[in-house]
């Protein structure tokens, strides 16, 4: 098969499992028919228990793959919670962010702490996880072929998260349970709010639990043929990474829950927090394989593009897992009980082992990407592929933006910022949150928008409404929260806090006052987290409408015939003679955008720190 074919129709030259096909890979299984798409249609055969009656499943009028309906229904209901919360916790963003203008100055003081705890609460965890529950269903049901193990289990997830968001969320509209998402001891919030976390928690984690059981059904019922698919993969490491976070989670969140109810009296601040950046840092994380999960699933989904090396792309999904930990010191480094070769090393040299695997993505999605548009056939100069992308498909656009603000914004930052000395500069100013909106906002978040946008038609069966409104979402949302990240970095490099009500210390004993440009920062910050929050409201809009208006799609899928292809998000398999020179430029403007920042910030440093 040519790489034309392959690519153009975007279908590999994989073949579906099936009975008797040549190249089925399952030689030997006495039971070669079961679980594939026609079971169902009379003679097919699906031996085994636990295979689900015929009607369980439909055929997916677009990819071919078999749909197991319980999978598709919780799919459903955790990206319905997920929109819900990311729509509640914006709206608590903008007020943050309108109260941090100092023009505007929207909110007293208390309301501002009560906001900025719900803010961080309910799109860092709520929106994210419920999402990540739902794509764990995905790559697992969907793209095996297979039922869901368990069904029954995902709604427990389903009840159990929803129950602990909403007990957490009364717990801080409540007032008493400020703390903010870091809950730092020794705050203390009301018992509660910890509970709420941990039974969100465990909900997650049987979530996951769902996720591996099913993975083990479709290897045991043949559903797959070879390896599983990249996107797959890539999810594992994710809910991997989540049993540890989870774990760490319950170390740390039982003994304060048993703190706040007085039946410990005492929690170490610096225990605390070692252990509980074992669960924060290692949930970045698992935000991080999601979404480059993403992208790997919207380039296939969208361009037919099949990665340059399954062998190294799946390389720098384990240094994910492998170097996780040692990068939690990045949130340590101003502690005083904790050594400083300790911080050095484990920040500035182990930590690049995790930072190359996020490299090796941005090299190989933008690689994958030219690749299959160099073979269709946009061959012209380094960027045509580029240049004739899809920009008007928001699941490309938003993939995209998603890609090039996560490294430019959110990694650089990152890597910079996570350097011991130069971290002196910016500890805890408004550049950590900067920073994190480039990594959670513009690249998970909107990688996860992105993806909405196939899932609406492919799992809601419905056809998105407001498509001129669709088609503009992620710049609206993409570059207002470019404003967000690059100014809150802009005002933390002068030394503006974050998590800070009034930056004119109104009624402070000893005047301070911040350079004039701070204000400008913080009013330009303003005015983009307007525009990122429209973006967002068009982004609910547009998925909430759709699910409920939108037309039906009712076309059902026929069952392929055995050996058919299978579509590249659902394969294994590399794409042949790849050629990516446009891709490489990029990567060579980003590594000298990367060596040129760090060392204008070693300079700044030498500058406020004169050592005579
Ligand atoms: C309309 C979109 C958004 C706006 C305008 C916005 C704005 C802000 C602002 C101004 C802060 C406060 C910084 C400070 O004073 O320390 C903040 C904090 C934060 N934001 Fe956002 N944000 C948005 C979306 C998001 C999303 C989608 C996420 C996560 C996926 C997120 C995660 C966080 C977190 C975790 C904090 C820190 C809370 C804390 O310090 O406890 N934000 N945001
Ligand atoms: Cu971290």
């Amino acid at each position: 098969m040519t790489s034309d074919t392959m690519i153009g129709s975007g279908l590999p030259n994989r073949e579906r499992p099936s009975g008797g096909t040549p190249g089925s890979g399952t030689p030997g299984s006495g039971t070669p028919g079961s679980g594939t798409p026609g079971s169902g249609t009379p003679g097919s055969g699906t031996p085994g228990s636990g295979t689900p009656a015929p009607g369980s499943f439909r055929i997916c009028p677009t990819t071919g793959l078999k749909v197991h309906r319980p999978a598709e229904l919780l799919i459903r209901a955790n990206a319905v919670a997920a929109v819900v919360f990311l729509a509640v916790g914006g709206l608590f963003g903008l007020l943050v962010a309108l109260t941090r203008w100092p023009a505007v100055h929207l909110l007293p003081a208390d309301w501002f702490y009560l906001a900025l705890t719900a803010h961080g609460l309910d799109v860092l965890l709520v929106w994210i996880i419920f999402f990540e529950m739902g794509v764990l269903y995905f790559a697992s049901a969907i793209l095996l072929n297979s039922r869901l193990a368990a069904p029954w289990l995902g709604w427990v997830q389903f009840g159990l998260m929803l129950v602990g968001a909403a007990i957490t969320n009364v717990a801080v509209l409540q007032g008493r349970s400020s703390v903010m998402f870091t809950s730092y001891v020794p705050m203390k919030a009301e018992p509660i709010f910890y509970l709420g976390l941990i039974l969100f928690a465990v909900g997650a984690l049987m979530g996951c639990v769902v996720f591996f059981a099913t993975l083990s059904v479709a290897r045991a019922e043949r559903t797959y043929v070879g390896s599983i698919p990249l996107v797959t993969f890539g999810a594992l490491t994710a809910a991997i990474i989540a049993v540890f976070t989870i774990l760490s989670g319950a170390a740390i969140l039982v003994p304060t829950l048993l703190w706040s109810m007085d039946i410990i009296k005492n929690l170490d601040p610096l225990l605390y927090k070692t252990v509980w950046w074992a669960m924060g840092h290692s949930s970045q994380q698992i935000n991080v394989a999601v979404h480059v999960s993403i992208w790997y699933a919207i380039a296939a989904m969208v361009f037919g593009a099949r990665p340059l090396s399954e062998k190294v792309s799946r390389m720098a999904f384990l240094m994910y897992i492998l170097f996780l930990q040692i990068a939690s010191a990045h949130h340590l480094l101003v502690e005083p009980g904790i050594s400083s070769e300790w911080k050095i090393f484990n920040t500035s040299y182990a930590m690049y082992l995790a930072v190359l695997g996020s490299m090796v993505h941005g090299l190989t999605v933008p690689g994958a990407i030219e690749a299959a548009q160099r073979a269709k056939g946009y061959t012209k100069g380094l960027f045509e592929w580029l240049r004739k992308a899809p920009w008007g498909n928001p699941a490309f656009s938003g993939m995209f933006m998603s890609l090039v603000m996560f490294g430019f914004l959110g990694g650089i930052s990152g890597v910079v910022m996570g350097t011991e000395q130069i971290n002196m500069i910016m500890h805890n100013t408004l550049y950590v949150p900067g920073h994190f909106h480039g990594t959670v906002v513009a690249g998970t978040t909107l990688a996860f928008m992105a993806l909405t946008y196939l899932l609406v038609p492919l799992i809601f069966r419905r056809e998105l409404v407001l498509k001129p409104w669709a088609k503009a979402q992620p710049y609206l949302f993409g570059i207002g929260v470019a404003g967000i990240s690059v100014f809150m970095m802009g005002a933390g490099t002068l030394g503006v806090a974050r998590r800070h009500w009034d930056i004119t210390f109104a009624d402070a004993p000893l005047p301070f006052d911040y350079p004039g440009v701070a204000y400008l920062m913080m009013g330009l910050n303003g005015l983009s987290a307007i525009l990122a929050a429209v973006g967002g409201l068009v982004y609910v809009v547009v998925v909430v409408g759709s699910i409920l208006f939108g037309k039906r799609i009712t076309e059902e899928g026929q069952a392929p015939a055995p050996g058919a292809p299978l579509p590249a998000v659902a394969s294994y398999g590399n794409i042949e003679h790849p050629s990516i020179p446009g891709s490489a430029v990029l990567v060579a403007v980003f590594f000298v955008s990367f060596v040129l920042y760090y060392f204008v910030n070693w300079k700044y440093l030498a500058e406020i720190w004169p050592l005579r």
